[in-house]
């Protein structure tokens, strides 16, 4: 079970490090490349979703469940990117979001699917943070992200959504934020909330994920630079080990 592998992996100290797959530029090409670097650089999931998916999530799992060993996560941007081929589904809410649409809406009109298919359910509070530029999930989600600087706000943010009973928090800068969220903020989420944390968005090199890693988060979901630069990839996956 996922919930169980990150929990105990946090227990253990283990960093984690998950890839996001965009569906829609999963060609034939990409994934000849992908699954060589996932065999060199092990992550610890693939996370497979977006804001806007044109292709069918379906085809896409089941090419890397068949191409690759590593648990495939679905990480959804609404109620359409389901499969039942995933090892877990990552229901999220988006809890620094006031657009009910993405808080509920979408969650209940997935529920009877997701719940027939039996996949692991992992809920999640899902939140924005700005990253100096407007990115995709802000448009698609119509909803405001929780601004850069504003630590206190997401504090309070993190704090409901575990007294909500969520099983993980994600701070979210954005597929290609210019910032990623900043250290003080994973810092004071940590300090306040005892939940497994998952940081993403604008991360490009080595450097910036041993900030996010050194400021208390858990997993590190890196997007973009995948497509872009295998071998910077690589010594993202190194920075794992130094904690
Ligand atoms: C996952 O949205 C991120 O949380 C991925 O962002 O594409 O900028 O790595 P990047």
């Amino acid at each position: 079970m996922i919930y169980a592998q990150i929990s105990k992996n946090r227990e253990q100290g283990k960093k984690m490090l998950a890839v996001l797959v965009d569906p829609d530029k999963c060609n034939t090409r990409f994934l000849t490349d992908f699954t060589a670097w996932v065999r060199a650089s092990s992550p610890d999931f693939i996370f497979v979703g977006g804001s806007l998916v044109m292709e069918s999530i379906d085809s896409v799992v089941h090419c890397l469940k068949t191409e690759t060993d590593v648990p495939v996560v679905l990480f959804p941007g609404n109620a359409t990117q389901l499969s039942p081929d995933a090892d877990a589904l990552l229901f999220l809410s988006l809890i620094s979001g006031r657009n009910p649409e993405y808080l509920i809406g979408q969650q209940v009109v997935a529920a009877p699917q997701v719940r027939r298919s039996g996949i692991e359910v992992i809920p999640v509070g899902y939140m924005l943070i700005a990253g100096g530029t407007t990115t995709s999930v802000e448009y698609m989600s119509n909803t405001s992200p929780i601004p850069h600087g504003k630590n206190d706000i997401a504090v309070a943010t993190a704090m409901a959504g575990e007294m909500l009973g969520l099983k993980m928090l994600y701070l979210e800068g954005g597929s290609g934020a210019a910032q990623p969220v900043s250290e003080s903020m994973i810092a004071a989420v940590r300090q306040n909330i005892s939940l497994p944390l998952i940081v993403g968005g604008g991360v490009r090199d080595a450097q910036a994920a041993r900030k996010i890693y050194g400021a208390g988060a858990d997993l590190l979901v890196v997007g973009n630079v995948l497509e872009k630069d295998l071998s910077q990839m690589k010594a993202i996956a190194s920075v794992r080990n130094e904690f």
